[in-house]
């Protein structure tokens, strides 16, 4: 399934990236290093191609046949990915496009070091922890305010940790480096930020009122994060997206 890549073909010129993701509604993940490219590149200056990912609880002769469509760029098996049209080498795992992005242009990583190394850390965090907030809280950016929020809140203490962590580092990160900015690092976006918007989303979803965070800079940073231009441009392509992606595992928890 492709969705703007045949634009190349009516230019003269190939991009010089095409980036590989599912469902603009329900991958993460894809959002992540999307939102990366986006920030340096105008929509023009690069390629998607979209793929369907099979659901959580789908048929696995399901599974298998969407994992082969994305072995055909990725041999992981999972989105996203980023080709670079140069020497046709493929890049998977978020944290490394979004890495070799910010490396390459200059963006996206705070200038200081120490912040720098801080800024990755958080990223990796945000990659191997929160099991309770993503398992619990599936990321669905076109729901907005469903009571399974509440619900699960009162009753699944992994994830009100989950949360608390998420404010403690939050706040750690801000107060020690951001000058006041709209984001953890100052003004400028970073990769960080970027790793943190589809969790902003969740707390759109789940926890609208953010009640769920203790503090006045946890619960900026999340509005932040949720009125930047690169999250609602995202969101209102999702909502455009072909119907045939979606799944209905993923839609539950409409109220
Ligand atoms: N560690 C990977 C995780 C990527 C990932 O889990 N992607 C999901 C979509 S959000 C996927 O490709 N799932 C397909 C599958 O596992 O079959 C990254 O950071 O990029």
């Amino acid at each position: 399934m492709s969705e703007n890549n045949d634009k190349s073909e009516e230019k003269n010129c190939i991009n010089r990236y095409t980036i590989v993701i599912a469902s603009r509604r329900y991958s993460s993940w894809s959002m992540r290093a999307y939102l990366a490219l986006r920030s340096i590149y105008n929509l023009d200056n690069f390629d998607t191609i979209q793929v369907k990912i099979a659901g959580m609880h789908g048929l696995i002769e399901d599974k298998i046949a969407a994992r082969n469509v994305i072995k055909q760029y990725n041999l992981s098996g999972k989105v996203p990915c980023l080709i670079d049209n140069n020497d046709n080498s493929i890049l998977g795992e978020s944290l490394a496009i979004c890495i070799k992005l910010a490396e390459e242009n200059n963006q996206l990583l705070p200038l200081n070091t120490k912040y720098k190394y801080n800024c990755i850390a958080a990223c990796c965090e945000m990659a191997t922890s929160f099991t309770a907030l993503r398992s619990n809280w599936p990321f669905n950016c076109l729901m907005k305010g469903t009571k399974h929020g509440e619900k699960t809140l009162n009753t699944i203490p992994e994830l009100k940790e989950d949360i608390n962590r998420l404010n403690e580092l939050w706040d750690n990160i801000y107060n020690e480096c951001s000058n006041n900015g709209l984001y953890l690092y100052g003004n400028n976006l970073t990769i960080t930020d970027i790793f943190f918007i589809p969790v902003a989303i969740r707390f759109n979803t789940y926890d609208t009122n953010l009640t769920s965070l203790n503090t006045a800079t946890a619960k900026n940073y999340v509005k932040n994060l949720l009125n930047n231009e690169l999250t609602i441009e995202w969101i209102q392509n999702a909502s455009l997206e072909n119907p045939n992606l979606i799944i209905p595992s993923y839609e539950l928890y409409h109220d």
